[in-house]
């Protein structure tokens, strides 16, 4: 069973319901986004009887075999022919060693949230005042359910992707696990995404950030850029470092993304804030008292289904 109310199930159990037969009976009930340049698709059905959310998304190919790609196809379509412009489409040929052509992501149960999250929607510009963060948003965090972060703890705690933790720093206040992002399959090097996790739960968002944390964040950043050499050696001058605002979830974290990856929603300018200019806005803030990044106004864009939205909208935070 995948059921929002089931007894929490064992890893091997819930690992054995993801197969090729239970997904086969996945019911697609709608799309609720799709990137047509990517080919990534977020699929809303049901899965053993609870809602799934079920991302597709054709893998990225290997920079060092994508010529091999060519000598492997079993069929070519060729749908336009101006010379010396050509569009096809071609289907690879099977084979048992090959690398699989689908990444495929699932969320199930699926909640209203996840819902609301990869379903395509109107966004406005946000301006968020410190007197509007203390009105609205602190209330939306501090009531954020626990339950969401669970993926967090675990992982921390070491119940969960303990055989994926490349870097683990030891300590209450200035320990942090790094780890491959959930969005990355390790195969393409251009793709790299690893997610930092902090182990302090008192760092909510980058407004929590004060001077005190400066060390915690050029050590993250120190150790990210080791990791990232010698597990997958991609250089520092390669690596772009940010934190989001609005975050998904409030348990604070940094993504790690390689340059060469394509600009993505969470990359873009407002909601992506790059670690180094927190740091130096740490670095400029008062020894006393809040700092730049508490006192700062945030402009940023927010969907309709936010769980934010309608509070900000009262509170006149909304562009017109
Ligand atoms: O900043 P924001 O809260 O939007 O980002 C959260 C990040 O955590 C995203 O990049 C997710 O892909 C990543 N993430 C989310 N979950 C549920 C997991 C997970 O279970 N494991 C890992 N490794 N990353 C996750």
């Amino acid at each position: 069973m995948c059921s929002l109310n089931a007894e929490p199930l064992s890893d091997a159990s819930r690992a054995a319901e993801i197969s090729v037969d239970s997904l086969a009976k996945f019911t697609p009930t709608r799309i609720l986004s799709e990137s047509t340049s990517t080919g990534s698709i977020y699929i809303l059905g049901t899965l053993h009887d609870s809602p799934a959310i079920v991302h597709i998304q054709k893998t990225v190919l290997e920079s060092a075999k994508a010529g091999d790609v060519l000598r492997g196809l079993e069929k070519i379509d060729l749908f336009l022919e101006n010379q010396p412009y050509f569009s096809s489409h071609a289907w690879i040929r099977p084979t048992p060693d090959r690398a699989p052509d689908l990444q495929i992501k699932i969320i199930c149960p699926a909640t209203e949230t996840h819902i609301k999250k990869y379903s395509e929607q109107e966004r406005f510009i946000v301006c968020e005042t410190p007197e509007i963060y203390r009105d609205v948003v602190l209330g939306y965090i501090n009531g954020f359910d626990e339950s969401r972060l669970g993926w967090v703890y675990a992982i921390l705690d070491g119940r969960k992707e303990a055989e994926r933790i490349l870097y683990r720093k030891e300590g209450d206040e200035e320990g942090f696990v790094i780890l491959p992002d959930l969005k990355w399959d390790q195969t393409s090097m251009n793709a790299l995404y690893l997610t930092v996790l902090v182990q302090t739960r008192s760092i909510k968002s980058l407004r929590d950030l004060t001077r005190s944390h400066i060390p915690l964040l050029n050590s993250i950043k120190e150790a990210v850029y080791d990791t990232a050499k010698q597990k997958y050696g991609v250089g520092a001058g390669k690596l772009r470092l940010f934190v989001h605002y609005q975050p998904s979830y409030y348990h604070f974290h940094v993504h790690v993304v390689h340059i060469q990856s394509e600009a993505f929603a969470g990359m873009l300018v407002g909601q992506a804030h790059m670690l180094d200019d927190l740091i130096t806005l740490l670095e400029l803030s008062p020894p006393d008292g809040p700092s730049l990044l508490a006192q700062k106004t945030y402009t940023y864009p927010l969907g309709v289904e936010h769980g934010l939205f309608e509070g900000m909208k009262a509170a006149g935070a909304i562009l017109d």
